[in-house]
């Protein structure tokens, strides 16, 4: 077959018609007026026979695909729609108790995003191990962890995941397999990989899962981790979330490559851009990925375009991103979008998931009212379970 030719005339039409990638079958030639003018306008290559073959897999990055729930279980799309449903509670909650002061120090929210989570975690089995990141609310809760005990993290009170001394970004439950969140981001690359040595090693056939952000993939630790994970054909997923901002940077204004999926396939694993705002396309393309691991063929990366509503902490007072941007991503919300698709298709009515919805509320309300009853650890905790000498506290 023979190689596409990129010039510097479509680059221009491409532009005219406010497209930011252009289409390509094949290994294109690019003529060097072309490429200039690709990276003058930040527009990209993406070569379609790269992402296609997997389930769920978006050719382009930032669309979207079609929320099919045909042919799927009833009672399994209702739990995806009632978990994101809990997330956006959950962290809802979280926004206004940190505005009230009854949450304190740092909340990272993931309001928009939680299909990423939803659709990666149905594809689990409970063996599997998950590492997670400092915006890690989401795939909490999509694991089945308790509200309760979440939110008792978040207000420093004993009854917490950490009893108390962890707060957000700290969160864990070894019993779910979540070996933790991560305040350093990337490290919990390096330690997934660790994760799923240990699994290959011990030949359990689980899976280790490392979420992650846009904002990592220039870091040594994400390098490290996909090279090993390579080279000794680790059974292991890099889902990363991508929100489109690390902080207030822009990824394509940081990142120099194609894609973050390509970045996996610099290291000879499949590197696949998926719609992060179709919980069904993320979940397909896990589960390809899960099996393709468990069959001992090595790691994945899976790149979900996503987006954040909220800033990147609460309490943060300056949106730098713009305001038509914010709204596009808005209409794009997973939890509206899954919702459209039941209520089209007829597997579930309006009534049904108002019935989900005022049901996960009072999840929460019983979850805040626990963390509000729970006591704070007593001062002579304080440097139990921490990484300290021995020291006397007194009063
Ligand atoms: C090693 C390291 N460098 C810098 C920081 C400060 N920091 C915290 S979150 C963040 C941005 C992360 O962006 P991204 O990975 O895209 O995740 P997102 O916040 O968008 O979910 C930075 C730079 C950190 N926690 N760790
Ligand atoms: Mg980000």
């Amino acid at each position: 077959m023979s190689r596409p030719l990129i010039t510097e005339n479509q680059v221009r039409e491409a532009l005219a018609r406010g497209e930011t990638a252009i289409h390509v079958q094949g290994d294109p030639i690019i003529t060097p007026l072309a490429a200039t003018a690709l990276t003058d306008n930040g527009i990209y290559i993406v070569k379609t026979g790269d992402h296609g073959g997997f389930a769920g897999a978006s050719e382009g990055r930032g669309e979207l695909s079609p929320v099919s729930v045909k042919g799927y279980d009833t009672k399994f799309l209702l739990e995806l729609y009632a978990t994101m449903q809990r997330i956006r509670g959950f962290e809802t909650a979280v926004g206004l108790l940190f505005k009230q002061q009854r949450i304190i120090g740092f909340a990272h929210l993931s309001i928009g995003q939680e299909a990423v989570p939803t659709g990666v975690c149905a594809a689990l089995g409970p063996e599997d191990y998950l590492t997670l990141t400092h915006r890690g609310h989401g795939q909490m809760v999509a694991r089945g962890a308790r509200l309760d005990q979440m939110m008792a993290e978040l207000y420093g009170k004993v009854t917490g995941n950490c009893k108390g001394k962890g707060g957000s970004v700290h969160l864990h439950d070894f019993q779910l397999g979540i070996l933790g969140a991560n305040g350093i981001i990337g490290a919990n690359l390096v330690i997934t990989s660790g994760a799923a040595m240990s699994a290959k090693m011990r030949g359990t056939k689980q899976v280790a899962v490392a979420f992650f952000g846009d904002g990592v993939v220039n870091q040594g630790a994400f390098h490290e981790a996909l090279n090993i994970a390579s080279v000794m054909k680790l059974p292991i997923l890099f889902v990363c979330e991508n929100n489109q901002y690390a902080v207030s940077m822009s990824e394509r204004d940081a990142t120099a490559a194609e894609s973050i999926a390509a970045r996996g396939r610099a290291y000879l694993m499949p590197g696949v851009t998926v719609d992060g705002q179709n919980a069904l396309a993320v979940y397909e393309t896990t589960k390809t990925a899960v099996e393709r691991a468990r069959r001992g063929e090595g790691p994945f990366l899976i790149e979900c375009m996503t987006y954040r509503s909220r800033g990147h902490w609460e309490g943060e007072t300056t949106e730098l991103r713009p305001e038509s941007e914010r709204k596009q991503w808005q209409e794009r919300d997973p939890i509206q979008r899954l919702a459209r698709a039941l209520i089209a298709a007829n597997p579930a009515t309006e009534d049904q998931l108002r019935r989900i919805s005022d049901s996960v509320r009072d999840e929460v309300v019983e979850a805040v009212r626990f963390a509000e009853e729970s006591a704070y650890p007593p001062l002579a905790e304080a440097l139990r379970d921490v990484w300290s000498g021995e020291i006397a506290i007194t009063q």
